[in-house]
C-alpha cells in the first residue's frame, strides 16, 4: 500500500488537538444500584463524538430508522432520529438504563420508545418489522445502486420493481450513472478500505500534479475523520495561486480517462446521478467510478484482478478551502448541526465556500478550520471527533 503524500492533511490529524473529555461524567453510588448520569450539549457540533461508540445497540436502531424515514421522504423524522442516535454516539459509557437519559436532549418520545424497547427486549419491534417489510428491502436494495435515489426507487416499487432482476427484465431506461451503477453492483455496495483509499489518492494525487503541477489534494469524507472504511473515497482539490484552479477539474477528468489502459483507472462517469440540491452544486464537482487494481492476495476466485469504487472529486479555490474542508469532512449530521448553529446561534450562514455574518453584514475569511470555529463561538474539534 502506497502512502498518500498529502503532507498538509496529516499535519492537521496529527498537530495534538488534545483529547478533552467534555462529557460530565457522574457515578450515583446508591445501594445495589450505580447510575451513570450525562450532561451533554445540544448541538452536535459541540460534542466529541470518536469512533469509539458504546451504544451501538441503540445508535443501530435509531440509525436504520432513520434511513428508512430519509427513503420514503420524510425528512424531519429522518434528522430527528439521526439527532438521537449522535447523541448517544457521544456518551462516555453504555446506557442500561432509562433513567440514565432523563433530562438529556435530542431525545423525543418515539425515539425514546425505540431505545426503551432496545434496553428491555433486546431489539426493537419497530426496527425488526421495518428491516422485515418488502417495502425498505426494496428501497435497500434499489438505491444501492449508484445513481439511483429515494425518489426514482420509490417510483420503481410502485411499478411493482422490487430487486435487481425485476429492474433488469423491466426494460427501464437507465442513465449513464445507473447503467454503471448496476454493472457495477457488488464492488460498490462493497465497502472500501483504508488502503484502497490511500491507493486512489495517490492516482489522484498524479492525476492531478500531471495536469497542474502544485495543485493539492485533500482526503476528506469519513477517511479524513479516521473511518477505516466508506461507501466511497471524497478528496478536495485545490491550488495555492487563486484562479488556478479553474478548468482543473474537466482536465483531470480528462488525464484519468487517458489512463485506461494502465494499471489504474478510468472516469466511468463524468456527471454521474442528480446534482444534489442545497448548498452542495456550486462546486466543480466529479463523482467517478474509478477502476482500482487488486493486490494479488485479494484476487477472489473469479480472477477478478480489479474492482470499481465510488470516488467524489471537488475543486475548490484557494480562498474557499478551509470552508470546502470543513464542508467536504463531515460526518452529515455534524455539517447540519454546525449550519443550524450558525444560523439559530450566531446569525451567520454557513456553507462550503463561505461564512456570512447577518449582523456585520459581511463575509468572514478564514484559511483554517480552527478560525472557521472560532468565529463560530465553538471551541475546535478535530476532524476524528466529528463522527456525529
Ligand atoms: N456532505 C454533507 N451533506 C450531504 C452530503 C455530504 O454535508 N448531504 C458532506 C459531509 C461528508 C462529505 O460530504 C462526504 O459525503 P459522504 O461520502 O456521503 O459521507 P462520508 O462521511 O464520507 O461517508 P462514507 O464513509 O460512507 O463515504
Ligand atoms: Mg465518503
Amino acid at each position: 500500500v502506497h502512502l498518500l503524500d498529502v503532507s498538509w492533511y496529516t499535519e492537521s490529524m496529527h498537530a495534538g488537538h488534545p483529547v478533552e473529555i467534555t462529557h460530565r461524567h457522574k457515578l450515583q453510588s446508591r445501594p445495589f444500584t450505580e447510575v451513570a448520569l450525562f450532561s451533554v450539549s445540544s448541538y452536535a457540533c459541540q460534542r466529541r463524538t470518536t469512533l469509539d461508540n458504546h451504544n451501538s445497540n441503540l445508535t443501530d436502531a435509531l440509525s436504520l430508522l432513520a434511513e428508512n424515514a430519509e427513503l420514503s421522504n420524510e425528512d424531519g423524522r429522518g434528522v430527528a432520529f439521526r439527532r438521537a442516535a449522535a447523541l448517544l454516539k457521544a456518551l462516555p459509557t453504555q446506557v442500561i438504563s432509562m433513567s440514565q437519559l432523563r433530562g438529556l436532549p435530542c431525545l423525543g418520545e418515539h425515539s425514546l420508545r425505540v431505545i426503551k424497547d432496545v434496553l428491555e427486549n433486546g431489539v426493537s419491534s419497530e426496527v425488526e418489522s421495518t428491516k422485515q417489510s418488502k417495502r425498505y428491502k426494496a428501497l435497500k436494495i434499489l438505491t444501492g445502486i449508484f445513481g439511483v435515489g429515494a425518489k426514482t426507487a420509490d417510483r420503481w416499487i410502485r411499478e411493482g420493481i422490487y430487486n435487481l432482476e425485476q429492474l433488469r427484465d423491466s426494460g427501464q431506461t437507465l442513465n449513464r450513472a445507473q447503467k454503471a451503477g448496476l454493472e457495477h453492483y457488488d464492488d460498490l455496495n462493497e465497502p472500501v478500505t483504508k488502503a484502497e483509499a490511500d491507493a486512489i489518492g495517490e492516482i489522484v494525487q498524479k492525476a492531478v500534479n500531471s495536469v497542474l503541477p502544485g495543485s493539492e489534494v485533500a482526503l476528506t469524507g469519513g477517511f479524513r475523520r479516521g473511518k477505516l472504511t466508506g461507501h466511497d473515497v471524497d478528496f478536495l482539490i485545490t491550488h495555492p495561486e487563486e484562479g488556478k484552479e479553474v478548468g482543473l477539474m474537466p482536465k483531470v477528468v480528462a488525464w484519468l480517462e487517458s489512463q485506461k489502459t494502465t494499471r489504474n483507472s478510468y472516469l466511468e462517469s463524468k456527471d454521474g446521478p442528480a446534482r444534489p440540491a442545497s448548498n452542495m452544486d456550486r462546486f466543480e464537482r466529479c463523482f467517478s467510478i474509478f477502476k482500482l487494481t487488486k493486490r494479488k492476495e485479494q484476487e477472489t476466485a473469479s480472477h477478478k484482478i480489479w474492482r470499481a469504487v465510488r470516488v467524489d472529486l471537488v475543486v475548490s479555490p484557494i480562498s474557499q478551502f478551509a470552508f470546502a474542508v470543513l464542508g467536504w469532512t463531515g460526518s452529515k449530521l455534524f455539517e447540519r448541526e454546525l449550519r443550524r448553529w450558525a444560523g439559530h446561534e450566531k446569525n451567520m450562514s454557513l456553507s462550503s465556500h463561505a461564512l456570512f455574518d447577518n449582523t456585520q453584514n459581511k463575509y468572514l475569511r478564514a484559511t483554517s478550520e480552527e478560525e472557521i470555529f472560532a468565529y463560530l463561538g465553538l471551541e475546535y474539534i478535530p476532524p476524528s471527533e466529528r463522527n456525529a
